[in-house]
């Protein structure tokens, strides 16, 4: 792929995140010899994320950050998908933990749709779309996933969102128990980071 010197090369990378759980992760699956910057550093503002898709909000993120910045910058668009809530939240699943971003009520909203259906342990996945932008205006985006199903009452207290109410696939603890070691290896986050290492090789 034709950027992948300019990936080989890049020594400064911004993580198009405000959300300090995903920022950790993003860094902790990238390479470490990369300089990693915030929004924040510069005073960036939040873009309307009005996509449809996963993959359709991430690149609203990162080609944003990345024409204000001139910076190669990454984004993460994710969530949970509940399969007996007709797949939500969804792309919505930050906005269910309202304005303030707490994820005890994001939790309980999910506890009683679920409960009203008898359907606690419902199957569901991590989704996590990455957008990998230049400031161009080019952007490549890959999805991955993690499957696994929920579980009450919340347990854990590593991880953040929905992690405490999640457990991966043929494991017993939640991802907010298993701790990152872990959950850096599995998660939906690090699916997504193996599909761009396909086509990107950083240096
Ligand atoms: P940015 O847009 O600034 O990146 P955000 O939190 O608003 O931050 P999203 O719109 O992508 O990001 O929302 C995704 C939500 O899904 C996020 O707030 C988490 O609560 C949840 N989520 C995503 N990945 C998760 C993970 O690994 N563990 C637990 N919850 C996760």
């Amino acid at each position: 792929m034709h950027r992948l010197y300019l990936l080989k090369k890049v020594q400064k990378l911004l993580l198009a995140t405000n959300n300090p759980g995903k920022f950790r992760e993003l860094k902790e699956i990238l390479p470490k010899k990369i300089k990693y910057f915030k929004p924040k550093d510069f005073r960036l503002r939040e873009p309307i994320e009005n996509g449809k898709t996963f993959k359709s909000n991430a690149k609203i993120k990162s080609l944003y950050a990345a024409k204000r910045t001139g910076l190669v910058c990454i984004s993460d668009d994710s969530g949970l998908e509940v399969d007996a809530l007709s797949k939500k939240p969804g792309i919505y699943s930050a906005r269910w933990a309202g304005p303030t971003k707490n994820f005890d009520i994001a939790i309980k909203k999910v506890f009683n749709l679920l409960n009203k259906k008898k359907k606690l342990n419902s199957k569901a996945r991590f989704i996590c779309a990455i957008s990998i932008a230049f400031p161009d205006g080019k952007s490549f985006e890959f999805q991955g996933k993690v499957e696994g199903y929920i579980s009450f009452p919340a347990r854990g207290k590593k991880g953040f969102g929905y992690d405490p109410i999640f457990i991966p696939k043929g494991e017993k603890k939640t991802f907010a128990q298993i701790g990152k070691l872990k959950k850096n290896k599995i998660s939906h986050r690090y699916d997504a980071f193996v599909k761009i290492k396909k086509y990107f090789k950083f240096s």
